[in-house]
């Protein structure tokens, strides 16, 4: 069985990071290791959270990981609280990367145009750092302007998307992968391209409603079908068709969350569409 560890906040309450990744994995029949980096009473979206970060117990907890002789398929990065922990979390991948783990970085910092409220404006260049260390990256496409200097825009045809996976693939990682590509108003697409320049397009219904916890269940999902051993553009397809169906499970409950999705409803969609892969 293989053996991924998930490094992001825990939000105790609302579904995003460690609360998607966790339940995912575990279900794409991966060993999901967890190293908390904040620990939030509920995610940034609900008013009045408490946060706390956990960077002092970083190096305790992975010492112990060290003296076990523990080893990772993969190691994938979520959500960090501050330019202080990606330092901290560049020393854990270059002491258990090592030996061949897949590095999977979501730089999760930004959206639509905008950096998360906490971040300071250097952020994006610390996050920099971490994404020169990876194999993979998925950032949206905020992020990615955020990461490549390009500006910001609404609408993405192909040429603007390609030039921007190439600048991306600049920053070291053998694949690139954006989320939330929107050609028209009608579709949202993910892409990937690696060094030898195979590109791939993966588009799905765009449904006009914005939800929690989407580009976590996205990331956790290509990680855990990438550590499996399918290729990115299966693994993206896969990702982005399991967050389309969570979506629709959602937006069709009346007894919807507001902070997330039903991710849990459609667990047997994403096992159905594994197939014999687990
Ligand atoms: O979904 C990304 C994310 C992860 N963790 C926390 C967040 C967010 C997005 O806002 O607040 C705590």
């Amino acid at each position: 069985m293989k053996r991924i560890v998930s490094i992001q906040d825990f939000s105790c309450v609302g579904k995003c990071s460690q609360s998607i990744a966790l339940p995912v994995l575990s279900a794409m029949g991966l060993e999901c290791a967890a190293l908390p980096t904040v620990l939030l009473s509920a995610h940034t979206a609900f008013d009045g959270f408490y946060s706390r970060e956990l960077s002092d117990s970083i190096a305790p907890i992975t010492d112990h990981w060290k003296k076990l002789g523990l080893r990772f398929d993969a190691i994938y990065t979520g959500y960090l609280g501050s330019a202080e922990q990606i330092a901290l979390v560049e020393r854990v991948i270059a002491d258990f990367g090592a030996d061949g783990a897949l590095i999977f970085v979501d730089p999760v910092m930004a959206d639509h145009g905008r950096l998360y409220a906490g971040f300071a404006p250097d952020f994006p260049e610390s996050m920099k750092a971490l994404c020169r260390m990876a194999d993979v990256i998925t950032p949206n496409v905020t992020e990615a302007c955020l990461l490549t200097g390009e500006t910001y825009r609404e609408r993405h045809e192909e040429a603007f998307v390609r030039a921007l996976l190439e600048k991306l693939l600049l920053l070291g990682a053998k694949t690139a992968i954006v989320t939330g590509i929107r050609a028209d108003d009608t579709h949202m697409g993910v892409a990937a391209m690696d060094r030898a320049g195979r590109f791939s397009l993966h588009e799905t219904e765009y449904i006009p409603s914005v939800f929690y916890g989407t580009g976590d269940l996205f990331a956790s999902t290509c990680a855990g079908a990438l550590t499996l051993g399918l290729l990115a553009e299966d693994a993206i397809a896969l990702a982005a068709d399991y967050v389309v169906q969570t979506i629709r499970a959602t937006a069709g409950d009346p007894d919807a969350r507001w902070y997330g999705v039903n991710f849990e409803q459609t667990l047997p969609y994403l096992l159905k569409r594994l197939g014999g892969r687990i």
